[in-house]
């Protein structure tokens, strides 16, 4: 069994009157739990779903170790002083903690401290049955859980550690060696700390570091690989004499008080969770660890695919995080892709550390840019033309309506500033109504993009009447001045393929630096 009562070290473990404390709304959930006689693992859905709801940050703080060590009751303190709690209060019981000598966290339990602050995020707290206890390979299993979906790893050992701790350790980076091989997963390993219960005077961390090396021997090497010497840390917790001196804050004296506080202060220094390969993790993809990892521990040949469970993971990181920066901006056109494509790299980039999945995503929206701009350059084109054809249209109607007294050569002179080229009327003098447009093609060569109506004279020269959209003749030809043209009636026209051209230009070298 999982949790058979089993005596075990703790000499200032005595059995006394009921402290009574405080106890909130808040309890620790199981998250993980061996049934049919411990041969399958089952997750709780529903604090699993709470899980899933958080943002990142997420640290998740795992105790691992023998038991009766005071993993729960250090668990219930940190959770105590992250909450903001002072000195005087009682500490609430979210973990439950032993006053007997039967254990009492078998399986895996897991609590959920909310953001007081955005920089340290969500915490996950992970208490885990005592890994000396009941059947091994469920513990070792249930531990190995821990450990896997932490981030920052707690081993809790009393005065020495033994060679429990460093058979557990040893498990740990055996398993990570087969499933990742070659792979460099250091960086994002969880942070090895030792938390060291003792009554006697501590070693040096050096000495405590040592000590695993050597006890480990021939495990030492592979342990090494995943927890340098130089990542250990080590917090030095006193056993506390008196009777549950942890669980009532005046039994505790300032300078125990304060090696908690510290504790807790590395604690919310931790690095938050992140898959082997790098991304960081929200609730979601947690969830989905767990899940594959449960689904790994459960198949026949258990572990086998565990290292899958890791690349998929990476993939569905990547997936999400490209429906949510990319997807929106490729939508768009393509001035508003220009504006925000690469800020959305950057954010994908944050969040999604694949190099081939970064590349292609990369591509993709260079090519879209490139097509969309074409497209709606195209777009543009024909319906400038269609709109200056009916335009030509409408005016030579009404003008044969009209003016069948005119001579021709009055009305060709127009007509033949118009034909001369693309020159099209964009005097100011002809205009009315004129509206600037919030957003236009026109600032990216920095003239202003206008709307307006045709005006009394526009009617009378030339026939032009209803509403149009461009430039102002007078304003380009101050910055261009050969993209303007002056008739002999005294009017401006402008080239708008010139202009067009030029915004042309300065896309392609926008794309260029994206590039
Ligand atoms: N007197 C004393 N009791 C402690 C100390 N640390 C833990 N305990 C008690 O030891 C018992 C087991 O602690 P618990 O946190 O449940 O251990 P776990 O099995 O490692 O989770 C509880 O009754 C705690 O109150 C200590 O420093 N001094
Ligand atoms: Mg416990």
């Amino acid at each position: 069994m999982g949790c058979s009562p089993v005596i075990t070290l703790a000499a200032f473990l005595v059995a006394g009157y009921f402290v009574s404390v405080a106890r909130g709304s808040g309890e620790a959930k199981i998250l993980l739990e061996s049934v049919d006689n411990n041969t399958i693992y089952k997750l709780n859905e529903d604090i699993l779903g709470k899980i899933s709801e958080l943002q990142r940050p997420i640290r998740v703080i795992a105790a691992v170790g023998n038991s009766r060590v005071g993993k729960s009751t250090t668990l219930n303190l940190i959770s105590h002083i992250w909450n903001g709690k002072n000195e005087t209060s009682a500490v609430e019981k979210i973990f439950k903690t032993g006053h007997s000598h039967d254990a009492v966290t078998c399986n895996v339990w897991a609590y959920i401290i909310k953001p007081r602050n955005e920089i340290i995020g969500n915490i996950v707290l992970l208490d885990v049955e005592g890994t000396d206890l009941g059947d091994d390979r469920v513990t070792d299993r249930l531990s190995t859980f821990t450990a896997m979906l932490s981030s920052a790893l707690n081993v809790f050992a009393l005065n020495v550690v033994g060679n429990s701790d460093i058979g557990f350790l040893y498990r740990i980076a055996r398993l990570c060696d087969l499933v990742f091989k070659d792979k460099y997963v250091l960086p994002n390993f969880p942070k090895l700390r030792i938390v060291l219960r003792s009554e006697l005077d501590p070693p040096s961390d050096e000495e405590i570091s040592d000590e695993i090396f050597k006890r480990g021997r021939e495990k030492a090497l592979i342990i090494l690989k995943y927890f340098p010497r130089s990542t250990i840390e080590v917090t030095h917790i006193p056993t506390v004499n008196g009777n549950r001196p942890l669980e009532d804050q005046k039994k505790l004296s300032k300078s125990d008080w304060g090696v908690f506080q510290n504790l807790t202060k590395d604690l919310q220094n931790s690095p938050e969770k992140r898959s082997f390969e790098g991304s960081p993790i929200d609730g979601t993809s947690f969830k989905q660890l767990a899940e594959d990892v449960v689904e790994a521990m459960n198949s026949d040949d258990s572990w086998r695919d565990f290292g899958d469970v890791y690349a998929t993971l990476e993939r569905d990181i990547c997936r999400r995080a490209y429906e949510k920066h990319i997807r929106p901006v490729v939508r768009q056109s393509s001035k508003a892709m220009g504006d925000k494509m690469i800020d959305a790299l950057d954010k994908f980039k944050k969040e999604c550390v694949l190099e081939d999945e970064i590349t292609k995503t990369k591509e993709e929206l260079k090519v879209t840019y490139q097509e969309k701009r074409d497209q709606e350059e195209e777009d543009r084109r024909r319906e400038e033309e269609e709109g200056r054809r009916r335009e030509e249209e409408k005016r030579r109607r009404k003008e044969e309506e009209e003016n069948k007294w005119e001579p021709y050569s009055s009305y060709a002179k127009y007509i033949a500033a118009i034909a001369l080229g693309a020159f099209a009327f964009s005097d100011e003098d002809l205009k009315h109504n004129i509206t600037t447009l919030p957003h236009s093609e026109y600032n990216d060569i920095g003239l202003r993009g206008v709307c307006w109506n045709w005006n009394e004279s526009a009617k009378k020269s030339f026939g032009l009447t209803g509403a149009g959209c461009g430039v102002i003749a007078q304003e380009v030809r101050m910055v261009y001045p050969w993209a303007v043209l002056e008739g002999k009636d005294g009017y401006l026209r402008v080239h708008y393929d010139m202009l067009r051209e030029m915004i042309y230009v300065v896309c392609n070298k926008r794309l260029s630096l994206f590039v």
